[in-house]
């Protein structure tokens, strides 16, 4: 199977809520739509969320002028990805590189899953799996979580993510006060997420105001770079660290592991280099016997962790459920199975990308 022609498009849906987070707020989700159709008829598709909307147009161009390089390649997605590192060995494989060639991935293991008429978590050798979703929630007053709660436990969500951080310390533990108040007595997985937001000293003495909570993981307490500030605050609190989200790539990961900077391992599926990257951060994080966790791309996520051997939480947090035809949900017992259906589990929503397309 050969890759014959990429479409691209961008879109820009609303999120359902605003996600303030402690370094920026996210309204809407910018997203670059990629189709690529091959010599068979078998046509992938993937998107990506690039974060700002600034950043589509680069990455729309980027992936035009991949698609004229790579058409007539094979549909091989770990050779394409030697094929575009080696191209931008020069220039650099992070950033908007990193973000097209993460969609090319994505689509390229679709192509492969729906030419087998297999889910893709089957096509990665395992059986669909349910995997413990979690809620991940932006950063509201302690009433408005508190609503947001009960209304997510109303559909069957027991596990929920806060980006904390807020400039007054006390709120923190006021927004998880509501969070266990509006549990009402059920036994709810609590974690949250700085975002980079302070420095190590900061985060700790930050840290250890929040330990009485038994918070599952502290998420990002230092700059994503700064393994040895990760350290820092795994070694000053007892929270259990996380980190893995801004992973450009195995290496990212392999440094962080090699400086101890976490417990856990949160690699995002287009950072870290698609499937085929994730493939690699779920082989490594299984030789250091560290739970690996999803960010955002919930939908290849759920059929990526039903392959990942220390498989441990799946985030939601809805950037693309808006332009697709089947938004991920969630179910009763609080858990998100992959689609048993071939492919990555996505089919685009024609009049909804019509409707936000930018
Ligand atoms: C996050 C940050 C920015 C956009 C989406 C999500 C956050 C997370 O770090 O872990 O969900
Ligand atoms: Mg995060």
């Amino acid at each position: 199977m050969k890759i014959k022609s990429f479409n691209v498009t961008c879109v820009q849906p609303p999120l359902a809520i605003p996600h303030k987070t402690a370094s920026g707020t996210i309204t809407a989700a910018p997203l670059v739509l990629l189709d690529i159709e091959t010599d068979t008829g078998v046509t992938g598709c993937a998107y990506v969320f690039v974060y700002t909307p600034m950043a589509l147009r680069p990455v729309a161009d980027l992936l035009a002028d991949l698609g004229e390089l790579l058409s007539g390649h094979e549909v091989a997605p770990r050779t394409v990805a030697a094929t575009i590192q080696g191209k931008f060995r020069l220039a650099g494989n992070q950033g908007f590189t990193g973000m097209a060639a993460a969609a090319i991935d994505m689509a390229l293991w679709d192509c492969l899953a729906r030419a087998a008429n297999l889910p893709l978590c089957r096509l990665l050798g395992a059986s669909p799996t349910a995997v413990r979703a979690y809620d991940s929630m932006g950063q509201m007053p302690p009433d408005e979580t508190a609503r947001q709660v009960e209304k997510s436990m109303k559909s069957g969500y027991r596990a929920f993510k806060i980006k904390a951080g807020h400039p007054d310390p006390s709120r923190d533990e006021e927004v998880l006060e509501a969070m266990l108040s509006a549990a009402a007595g059920e036994p709810i997985w609590l974690a949250i997420d700085f975002n980079q937001a302070f420095s190590p000293v900061m985060s700790i003495e930050r840290a250890r105001r929040l330990e009485r909570f038994g918070l599952a993981w502290l998420e990002e307490p230092a700059r994503a770079e700064d393994n040895a500030g990760h350290a820092q605050v795994r070694a000053g609190t007892t929270i259990p660290i996380q980190t893995g989200e801004n992973w450009w790539g195995i290496a990212d990961m392999q440094r962080s592991i090699a400086a101890g900077a976490s417990d856990h391992a949160m690699p995002d599926v287009m950072k870290i280099g698609g499937v085929t990257g994730w493939q690699d951060a779920a082989a490594l994080a299984h030789g250091q016997a560290m739970p690996v966790s999803s960010h955002l791309f919930t939908e290849i996520s759920a059929h990526l962790m039903s392959a990942t051997p220390t498989g441990h939480m799946l985030e939601v947090l809805d950037v693309a459920g808006a332009i697709l035809q089947e938004p991920t949900t969630v179910s009763a017992d609080g858990t998100i199975a992959p689609a048993d259906r071939a492919g990555s589990g996505m089919e685009w929503n024609q009049a909804a990308i019509a409707k936000f397309r930018v």
